[in-house]
């Protein structure tokens, strides 16, 4: 019998509502929830995939130990493994103290497992090193809203997308990261011409394809423009006099600072035309509701906190806050970062938005936990955690839901801190993880469609969220294994670990929580998880004898600051913390890619969430590339003094001279280097402490590889693939260039690509050829010229093409990628295969699917415009982009690009 489970998708932090279909213990089907108010009915790409995350034979599903480092693992039990994990802490605080173990924890956690953990750390230890991967992420929105509005709280809903009048987007890019609230912004778009669209991005990214205008500004310069506007604002008295005498402080301090901000001289900071300042800042003014949404842009920087004051004082000197359609809205990224915020889950918070630093939240979180105190000493935040893992000074780190040896800049740092460290604890869902390799003991942990409690999305919205099938395996809820390991922690400590985690449900622990909202500015003292599953998911605040939660923060103008007044930060111009010089020239950007997520423990399962690109490619403009002598498809080492990597670059639209871009989410399971990270900067905002993982300054060359290598390899299904993508791994090593992945819809593929100085031998070749299983000649053809150094064979199967291995010549590898997973290809077809120079026979174009829903290709695309369609028409004729909508920018894309050849054909 099928059943229908009321969820969310585990993904972003739009938060979107989502039914799992579930026959027996399996998943069977995953589709957007209509009732849910955050996304009512819509999934992207991501979301409507999530069904094909949960094959089993990917997850961890027992507690495995390992007795030296770089050894294997060997299974043990959850007694033995939680005893043990309890001794060594236990061990570690009482002969260093408290602070000499850390946790290390994650947005994409339950709030309820993010309380436990909190208490365990601040509670029972008695430490406040915990930190999260949030601190990546929203700690300098966090400190942003808390420095100008007085508490971190987001004012607006997505309600008031549909509401604005222009929508300024800064740092951020919505088409990508949060495709379903891209949605709103097409949908505002339509219903309102007035409708004005401002796009602040280094790139010509997705979202600025619906920008009517576009600000490239130069990395790091969001304070000048942002500065520069306000300076605009204030000439054209485009300022609301009454709302900032009435309810602000600090404006003429920062009125002060802004007078040398002209528009010329903004201009030069941030290297965009003056006019367009000038444009920005008086649609900003003029045109009624203005709505800010920023990300990471914003965030990942060394002053991060200062570019979101910066823009939240655009709201406050014009009033455009606390109105329909008009406020700073910060998106955060992942599904739960901001129940993590609720619960105070990093270094420097305590619960429901109390501060460490001041003495009587620390007393009242005390007070509700029943402990004497809460340390007043600040916790280690998470650059400075692995600095003081790999110092010594934090000995033992328990690490959950995030896989920092992806994540964290510097990567080779962060392995060496690992690597240092005494004992390392990861709780993960899956198997495969960068940050597994250092673990001492791997805790399996339930996943996505397995798990239950709470999750709070960037409208500080409230979903509870059930489980649909049982935990795989032996793998336990978040919450359980943090309560389990506090009471067996406490016993050791001599701690009354069970009065403190009295918990058998998570429900026990969300009335916990709620109970420390009481009268702060997130009260949520009216909700339950009754009222949360008979009245849907509701925002906060919601206290008691509310029926229904607020939408919409300082509609009073009444700010959470002491005198009611939200303030002006004196906010100045800094420059990056790399600063582009001779040696590294250029300034890499980092960021997301719509079908993929963070280190891919998820999204590199599912083989058609590669379709839109299967390598990690770093994107150049042409003059940087003439100049290194580059063509698109050439091989570079990125590189500067943290590390390097070797990639493909390419050249792109959208990038302006002395910038590149790069993916974040190729790590060393699907390359043979850490990725991006090797070379990111680990610098960060004095006041958030947030890394700036958006700039690093690089070197960028051409890298002699001349002997290219691929195999392409389908596979009967998904678990196959996935157990030969996991066999490749090992191999990757072996080459200077390397990365390996999924492919393909129909036939999941398997593809490898690797480059090396030197031919590989025939030795080399046969181990190739074992680990892809054709190394028999059974239905094989091979193709020889040893002059070249040319080696390629191809594998039949029941009349089709079931492998081919390139080697010395892979430029066949696209169309045969394409043609092997749509099962076009028949074995009569090889000798194209392996023909010199790998040309496609008549009739088989290279193609890439560019809507994945409904499996329309780039090539029929351009064969319908070639036909006179438009955009309306492409979507009426082959229901492209008419689903969740995540490829509508890049067909627009295709359709602009492809106008201009026509136009001037004619
Ligand atoms: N598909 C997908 N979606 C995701 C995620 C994912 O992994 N995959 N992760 C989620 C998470 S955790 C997060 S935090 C969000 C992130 O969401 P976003 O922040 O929207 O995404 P990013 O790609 O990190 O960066 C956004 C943009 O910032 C631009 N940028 C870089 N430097 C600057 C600068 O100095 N100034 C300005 N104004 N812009 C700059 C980049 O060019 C990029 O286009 O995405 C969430 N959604
Ligand atoms: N260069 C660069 N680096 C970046 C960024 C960037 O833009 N550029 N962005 C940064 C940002 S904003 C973020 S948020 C981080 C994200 O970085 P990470 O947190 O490292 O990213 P994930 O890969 O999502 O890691 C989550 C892990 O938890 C596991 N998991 C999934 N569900 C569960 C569960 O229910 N329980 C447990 N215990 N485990 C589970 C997953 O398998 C996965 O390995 O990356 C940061 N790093
Ligand atoms: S926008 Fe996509 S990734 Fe984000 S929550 Fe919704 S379905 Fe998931
Ligand atoms: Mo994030």
């Amino acid at each position: 019998m099928k059943t229908e489970v009321k969820s969310t998708c585990c993904y972003c932090g739009v938060g979107c509502g989502v039914l799992i279909q579930a026959e027996g213990e399996r998943i069977v089907g995953v589709r957007g929830d209509p009732e849910h108010p955050s996304n009512r009915g819509r999934l992207c790409t991501k979301g409507a995939t999530l069904n094909l995350t949960t094959d089993p034979s990917y997850r961890l599903h027992y507690p495995e130990r390992r007795s030296e480092r770089g050894q294997g693992t060997t299974r043990t039990s959850w007694g033995e493994a939680l005893d043990e994990a309890a001794e060594r802490f236990a061990a570690t605080i009482r002969q260093h103290g408290p602070d000499s173990v850390a946790f290390y924890i994650s947005g994409q956690l339950m709030t309820e497992d993010y309380y436990v953990f909190n208490k365990l750390a601040k509670g029972l230890i008695g430490t406040n090193n915990i930190d999260t991967n949030s601190r990546l992420c929203m700690s300098s929105a966090v400190a942003g809203y808390k420095q100008t509005l007085g508490v971190d709280a987001p004012p607006c809903s997505y309600e008031d997308i549909l509401l604005a009048n222009v929508i300024f987007i800064a740092g951020a890019n919505p088409a990508v990261a949060h495709p379903i609230i891209f949605r709103y912004i097409e949908d505002a778009r339509a219903a309102n011409p007035d409708l004005k669209i401002i796009v602040a991005d280094p790139r010509r990214s997705e979202s600025a394809e619906i920008a009517d205008l576009h600000l490239p500004i130069k990395p790091g310069t969001d304070i000048a423009l942002f500065n520069g506007m306000l300076h605009v604002l204030i000439g054209d008295h485009l300022v609301d006099d009454e709302f900032i005498s009435s309810h602000t402080t600090g404006f003429a301090e920062q009125a002060e600072i802004v007078e040398r901000y002209t528009p010329e001289a903004v201009a030069e900071v941030c290297g965009v035309p003056a006019q367009d300042i000038v444009q920005a800042a008086r649609w900003f003014g003029q045109n009624g509701a203005a709505l800010s949404i920023y990300c990471q842009g914003l965030n990942q920087s060394a002053h991060g906190t200062h570019n979101n004051a910066a823009i939240i004082h655009l709201h406050l000197a014009t009033g455009q806050i606390g109105k329909p359609g008009a406020g700073p809205f910060s998106l955060t990224g992942q599904p739960n970062a901001m129940g993590g915020r609720e619960v105070g889950g990093l270094s420097n918070l305590l619960s429901a938005h109390r501060d460490l630093a001041n003495p009587q939240h620390r007393s009242e979180v005390a007070s509700l936990w029943g402990v004497q105190s809460v340390p007043d000493k600040p916790g280690k935040s998470a650059i400075d955690l692995f600095s003081a893992l790999k110092s010594g000074e934090v000995k033992a780190v328990w690490i959950a839901c995030t896989n920092p040896a992806q994540s964290l800049p510097n990567q080779a740092a962060v392995r060496e801190a690992l690597q240092a460290a005494e004992y390392v604890v990861l709780q993960e869902a899956y198997a495969n993880t960068d940050t597994a390799a250092y673990a001492d003991l791997l805790l399996p942990a339930t996943g996505w469609g397995e798990k239950h409690g709470t999750v709070t999305n960037s409208e500080r919205r409230i979903t509870h969220v059930n489980s649909a099938v049982p935990a795989p395996g032996e793998a336990r809820h978040d919450w359980e294994i943090a309560v389990d390991f506090a009471r067996r922690l406490g016993a050791r400590l001599g701690v009354d670990a069970s009065r403190l985690f009295p918990y058998a449900d998570a429900e026990t622990i969300f009335n916990e929580h709620r109970e420390s909202t009481r009268g702060r500015d997130l009260d949520i003292t009216g909700l339950s998880y009754k009222r949360l599953d008979a009245d849907g998911p509701q925002q906060w605040p919601y206290p008691q004898g509310a029926t229904y939660g607020k939408g919409r923060l300082y509609e009073d103008g009444v700010f959470p600051t002491g005198d009611g007044k939200a303030r002006f930060v004196p906010v100045r111009h800094l420059a990056t913390a790399d600063i582009p010089d001779a040696e590294y020239p250029i300034s890499l950007l980092s960021g997301r890619m719509r079908d993929q997520w963070h280190g891919m423990s998820r999204t590199g399962t599912v083989p058609r969430l590669f379709n839109l690109e299967d390598e990690p490619v770093l994107a150049m403009h042409p003059c940087d590339m003439r100049h290194r002598g580059l063509s698109s498809g050439d091989l570079v080492r990125v590189a500067n003094n943290r590390g390097e990597s070797i990639v493909r670059v390419e050249e792109r639209p959208g990038l302006k001279k002395g910038r590149a871009w790069m993916p974040m989410h190729w790590g060393s399971q699907f390359m043979n280097t850490p990725g991006v990270n090797a070379v990111a900067c680990d610098a960060t905002d004095p006041y958030s402490k947030q890394p700036e993982l958006k700039h690093a300054a690089v070197q960028i060359e051409k890298i002699d590889l001349p002997y290219p290598l691929a195999v392409v390899r389908r596979c009967a299904n998904q678990s196959e693939a996935l157990a030969l993508l996991q066999a490749t791994r090992h191999a990757l090593a072996r080459y200077p260039y390397a990365t390996v992945g999924l492919y393909g819809r129909k036939s999941p593929l398997v593809v490898l690509r690797a480059a090396t100085a030197e031919a590989l031998d025939d030795t080399a070749i046969g181990a190739l050829d074992t680990l892809f299983g054709i190394d028999g000649s059974d239905g094989a053809i091979v193709y020889v010229d040893s002059k070249r150094r040319v080696a390629k064979k191809a594998v039949a199967e029941g009349g089709r093409l079931l492998a081919v291995r390139l080697c010395g010549e892979t430029q066949a590898v696209t169309w045969l990628r394409q043609a092997m997973a749509e099962d076009e290809l028949d074995a009569s077809l090889i000798r194209f295969a392996l023909a010199p120079l790998g040309k496609p026979p008549v009739g088989v174009a290279p193609r890439n699917i560019i809507c994945k829903c409904a499996d329309v290709t780039d090539v029929q695309i351009r064969q319908e415009m070639a036909d006179g369609a438009d955009m309306p028409k492409l979507q009426e004729k082959l229901r492209c982009g008419t689903f969740c909508g995540s490829c509508v920018p890049e067909i627009r894309r295709m359709v602009a690009e492809y106008a201009p050849t026509e136009a001037a054909a004619a």
